[in-house]
């Protein structure tokens, strides 16, 4: 048996802890043998766990290659200080168990290999001893695996967290609700099978003695565009394909359905309704367990299988023109099972498919529309009633997830845990209004980001009373301020009745500043040297330039539901629709906000409330496009570690020193590298630290002793003392061969 174990001196007692500094225990019939790899040889192969000790930290080619170390050694994490840099691994490594859980619980952050459950615990216990909220924010492109570090973390939490005394059940909630969000708002994209289409922060809510008991879900900007149409490769949201594969006999004849996903039209676009890594069968099995867990009784199921109906029969409604080139719906029976599952009249519905109200002079008028314009309204019916059930979901799971004891005074002194899985940055050959809001989004996240670890550097320096060296680093306020600064900024520009043509003229260029390139604009286009297409404006990211099509922008914008297509939901007599479609919409005389504008103000919302919490961040990466495990692709990577700014990061991280640590926690890994802290300092922890660095040699330009951490400046300095230790070990394993062989 050869196990890979670290041994700990404690005391005289030699404790196996973990697999973090390799050596092999091998017991066999001639005893016990332990073979230790030298501290050095270790980092060559396996890479340093924090970043911070790369000597050559400003080298994005060093530190590439520190990654790509621990990926072929399937260590998938790697810190920068508090930050958690986690690399896809695309394979199961078994490293998620309930064990693994109760390893990482209670032990400091940096004594255990680096891992998403130490920060998780570590984010636990400072909710608990702090009593300060927490907000965990998980970043990476498409595919990097942020979802999948969510529902681990809320597992942790679920597993490892005590009981609250009543109401137990919202531990399955919390739980339950993912599958069910998943289904509606994840689906397969080229980029991942399991692609979140829709920006999720979750607060988990904890009593006095860390209970979880509440959880509240804000939801942002579902793709909605993708219910009626898929690129090629890609499909629509799962739980179309969940209930058409999984959905009993029974339901289907209810619903009017057919087996096939291919007698769907919202379903035939991307040609690709069969995906080998999805079980849509399976799956739906544990959706429809999943929504009786977050309480949704029999009727409610029926009502919302209703609409998801509804959404594949609007799909499938054709028109032809009569003779005036006027729409005409040709598929009476989709319109017969539309009646009877929203619960419309069939000719109300007809003719808001096929016509528009106009109200001039307080008299309505009906315009005809043509097969073009008939097309697009239905679409636009399509992605209304989805998208707004998606948005009726999220409440009832909020209302499934609320607090009980929400009345109650112990309410106030409940402490909040937040997760953040968002969209990451997004560049297609072809970018959209779609591409334009999440990239603006990261924009913001990557701009908290930079402000908040230089303000906790910077806040960390001041409390140990050590002096702040400043660092250089990129800010991105000047795109973020391009994108939503009042009036000038393009989402203001996009609220003014125009014309797509128009746009690009209003967009105020400063050529000075080469963060926003319009065709007109020849300056800037030299220096970014990719010439724009007519309709195309493009803006460089912190994360790297993207050329944006205007096309459809407006539309997409102002996002317009026709009033009789309104009115005729508004009568609906399926629950969740009626709910969804409120007659006050109809009177109200304010233009509702475009859509950039309220995606606007909800994430200045959200940075609002991140701002408010202590923050702790994970940053994922994707190794490959081919979703395969093993395989490093160094161009991808690298362009993932300059727009998760984690150079920067380092940079911010690394001003003055590689590395600092408590000195209690200094001490006893250290003391016993000293005769005269070993075995045990009975003084102040910050004096024995003083005499073992004197003992090792540090110079005084090495290191500085702040109020109650030790800094050291180089990696050299503490990879010495760390050799020092190793050699200790060595001899003290030598020794206990000799004993063991002596004993025998
Ligand atoms: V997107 O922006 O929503 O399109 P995510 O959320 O970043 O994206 P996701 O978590 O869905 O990616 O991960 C994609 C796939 O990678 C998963 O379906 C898993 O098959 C795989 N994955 C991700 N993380 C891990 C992991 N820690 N261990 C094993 C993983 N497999
Ligand atoms: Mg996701």
């Amino acid at each position: 048996m050869a196990l890979q174990v670290e041994l700990i001196p404690t005391g005289e007692i030699i404790r196996v802890v973990h697999p973090h500094r390799p050596c092999k225990l091998a017991l066999g019939s001639d005893g016990i043998r332990v073979t230790m790899e030298s501290a050095l040889t270790a980092r060559d192969r396996v890479g340093v766990q924090d970043f911070v000790l790369l000597e050559n930290f400003t080298s994005e080619a060093a530190f590439i290659e520190n990654l790509r170390r621990r990926f072929r050694e399937n260590l998938i994490y790697t810190y920068i200080g508090p930050v958690l840099v986690s690399v896809n691994p695309y394979r199961d490594l078994q490293i998620y168990s309930r064990q693994h859980m109760e390893r990482y619980r209670g032990v400091s952050f940096y004594e255990v290999p680096p891992h998403l459950f130490a920060v998780a615990d570590t984010v636990y216990r400072a909710l608990r001893t702090e009593r300060r909220d927490q907000a965990v924010m998980i970043s990476g492109e498409s595919g990097a695996g942020k979802t999948e570090a969510t529902k681990r973390l809320l597992q942790f939490y679920a597993e490892t967290c005590p009981a609250p005394e009543r109401g137990g059940a919202v531990r399955d909630r919390l739980l339950q609700s993912n599958p069910v969000l998943e289904a509606f708002g994840n689906a397969k994209t080229l980029r991942n099978d399991n692609s979140s289409r829709f920006g999720k922060y979750m607060d988990v809510q904890f009593d006095f003695k860390g209970a979880p008991v509440g959880g509240h879900i804000l939801s942002y900007l579902l793709e909605k565009s993708r219910v009626v149409h898929q690129n090629h490769g890609e499909r629509n949201f799962h739980v179309f394909y969940q209930l058409l594969e999984g959905g009993e006999e029974e339901t289907l004849r209810r619903l009017g359905l057919e087996r096939n996903p291919q007698s769907y039209l919202y379903l035939v676009k991307g040609q690709c309704a069969k995906v080998s890594s999805i079980n849509d069968k399976s799956d739906w099995k544990v959706v429809k367990k999943a929504l009786t867990v977050i309480d949704f009784t029999e009727d409610e199921v029926e009502d919302l299988l209703s609409i998801v109906a509804s959404v594949l029969h609007l799909g499938n409604i054709h028109f032809a023109a009569d003779e005036e080139s006027n729409a005409q719906v040709t598929t009476e029976n989709q319109i017969k099972y539309l009646t009877r599952l929203l619960g419309v009249e069939g000719t109300t519905l007809r003719e808001a498919l096929t016509h528009r109200k106009i109200i001039a002079k307080g008299e309505e008028l009906l315009s005809p529309l043509n097969l073009e314009q008939a097309a697009y309204v239905r679409d636009a019916l399509a992605k209304a009633v989805y998208s707004r059930t998606f948005t009726w979901l999220v409440r009832k799971i909020n209302r499934s997830l609320a607090s009980k004891d929400a009345e109650s005074p112990s309410w106030r002194s409940t402490t909040v845990l937040g997760l953040l899985d968002i969209y990451g940055f997004e560049v297609f050959q072809h970018n959209s209004f779609e591409q334009f809001c999440i990239n603006y989004c990261n924009e913001k996240l990557q701009q908290l980001f930079i402000e908040l670890t230089l303000k906790s550097e910077q806040e960390e320096y001041e409390a140990e009373g050590i002096a702040w060296e400043p660092v250089q680093y990129f800010n991105n306020k000047i795109i973020c301020d391009l994108v939503e600064e009042k009036f000038k900024g393009i989402i203001s520009i996009l609220v003014s009745p125009l014309l797509e043509a128009t746009l690009l003229l209003s967009l105020q260029v400063d050529p000075q500043l080469p963060f926003l390139v319009i065709p007109r604009h020849k300056l800037a286009d030299q220096r970014t040297r990719k010439s724009l297409g007519r309709g195309e404006f493009r803006l460089l990211h912190y994360a790297g330039e993207v050329t944006y099509s205007v096309t459809g922008f407006l539309d997409k914008n102002n996002d317009l539901l026709f009033r009789n297509l309104k009115e005729t939901m508004c009568s609906s007599k399926n629950p969740i629709m009626s709910q969804c479609f409120d007659r006050s919409e109809l009177s109200d005389k304010k233009r509702p906000e475009t859509v950039a504008t309220q995606f606007k103000i909800s994430l200045l919302q959200l940075v609002e409330i991140l701002k408010s919490k202590e923050p702790a961040y994970i940053r994922c990466i994707k190794p490959n496009d081919a979703k395969q495990p093993g395989r490093f692709d160094e161009v991808l990577i690298r362009h993932q570690v300059k727009y998760l700014g984690l150079m920067e990061n380092l940079r911010v991280r690394r001003a003055g020193f590689a590395y600092r640590r408590k000195y209690e926690a200094f001490l006893q890994r250290y003391k016993s590298l000293c005769p005269e802290t070993w075995p045990t300092w009975a003084g102040r922890p910050q004096d024995g630290v003083a005499v073992l660095v004197r003992h090792l040699g540090y110079k005084p330009e090495e290191y500085k002793m702040g109020r109650t951490k030790i800094f050291i400046r180089f990696p050299k300095t503490l990879f010495a003392t760390e050799d020092a230790l190793e050699v200790r070990r060595q001899s003290l394993a030598t020794k206990i061969q000799a004993a063991w062989r002596g004993f025998h």
